[in-house]
């Protein structure tokens, strides 16, 4: 190996990184679009902005901060989801790349984490909740937050995480006997997962409702198999979780589904 071959310094880095499958829509730079997107209030500011640049460090202090003059469900919902969405904006236009993704993603869980401690969930359970994301699917944040809202709400949440076989789902649901089961998919090849849960939870006569969420599903998507419920925000998690405890079935909260959703956030 030359000498030359080991000068770094003749490395252009614009080249390495450029993604390929991406046009570039603007020239806008993470800090543009940063100014443009995030919350107007300092402390919520600061919050969504440790997510955007990444700032894994600070978000300690700044989440602890900002729950000085919010609940820690509001800067989950005002600080930190709207970080997340800035980048995810990012990414869709081709300035972030994966890595930058990931350690925004972890930036966040760190910042849900704090909050969650803070938030004091009522001790007598009120009800059983199995939750998982779609079998091949990696995107787990959603489904976390929504756990954290459900559990500061008092219900028993069974978390299986990530990448969860159709089978195990089913099995947990049988076994668990829960009140609410959930889903999350955020990509298109994972979404098919669950018609095949419903089917199969369908044949061993279980009827609770299914709701599901995550960027990859909508509302005419989840009504197509039997118990779904599509769910677009965290917030409505408890939501569901509460009428199915007074004895709503699936086929009333989809009946019931625009003036339930309609409640402010
Ligand atoms: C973060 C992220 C990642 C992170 C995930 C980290 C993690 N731990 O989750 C990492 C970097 C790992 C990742 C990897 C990949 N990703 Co990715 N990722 C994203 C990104 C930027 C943001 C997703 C996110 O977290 N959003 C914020 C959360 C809060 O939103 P959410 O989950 O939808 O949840 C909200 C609601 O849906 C709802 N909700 C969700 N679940 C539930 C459940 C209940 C009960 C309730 C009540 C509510 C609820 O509440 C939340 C808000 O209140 C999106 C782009 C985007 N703009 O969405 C791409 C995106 C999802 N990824 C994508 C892809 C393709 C991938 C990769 C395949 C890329 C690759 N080529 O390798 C890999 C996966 C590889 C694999 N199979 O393992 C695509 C999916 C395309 C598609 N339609 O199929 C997207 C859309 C990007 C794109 N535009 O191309 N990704």
């Amino acid at each position: 190996m030359t000498k030359e071959m080991l000068d770094l310094k003749s490395v252009n880095y614009d080249r390495v990184l450029r993604r390929y499958d991406i046009q570039m829509e603007s020239k806008e730079s993470p800090e543009d679009l940063a100014a443009r997107m995030v919350p107007d209030d300092p402390l919520l500011k600061r919050v969504a902005e440790d997510v955007v640049f990444m700032r894994y460090k600070s978000v300690n202090d700044d989440v602890n901060a900002a729950m000085k003059g919010y609940t820690p469900e509001d800067v989950i919902e005002k600080g930190l989801i709207r970080g997340m969405d800035i980048v995810g904006e990012l990414y869709g236009r081709g300035i972030y790349f994966l890595p930058h993704v990931m350690v925004a993603a972890d930036a966040m869980d760190k910042g849900v984490k704090i909050c969650e401690q803070r938030i004091k969930g009522i001790r007598e359970t009120r009800g059983k909740v199995v939750m998982h994301v779609a079998e091949g699917d990696p995107h787990d944040i959603g489904k976390n937050i929504a756990a954290v809202l459900l559990k500061s709400n008092g219900f028993t949440v069974i978390d299986m995480g990530r990448d969860v076989p159709i089978d195990d789902v089913v099995q947990t649901v049988e076994r668990e006997k829960p009140n609410m089961v959930t889903g999350t998919a955020l990509m298109t090849t994972t979404m098919s997962a669950f018609p095949k849960i419903a089917e199969k939870l369908q044949k061993r006569n279980i009827n609770i409702p299914f709701i599901c969420g995550g960027g990859a599903v909508n509302r005419a998507y989840v009504e197509s198999y039997p118990m779904g419920v599509f769910v677009a925000k965290a917030i409505q998690g408890p939501l569901m979780a509460n009428k199915a405890m007074e004895g709503w079935d699936w086929r009333k909260l989809r009946d019931n589904w625009d003036k339930l959703t309609s409640v402010k956030d």
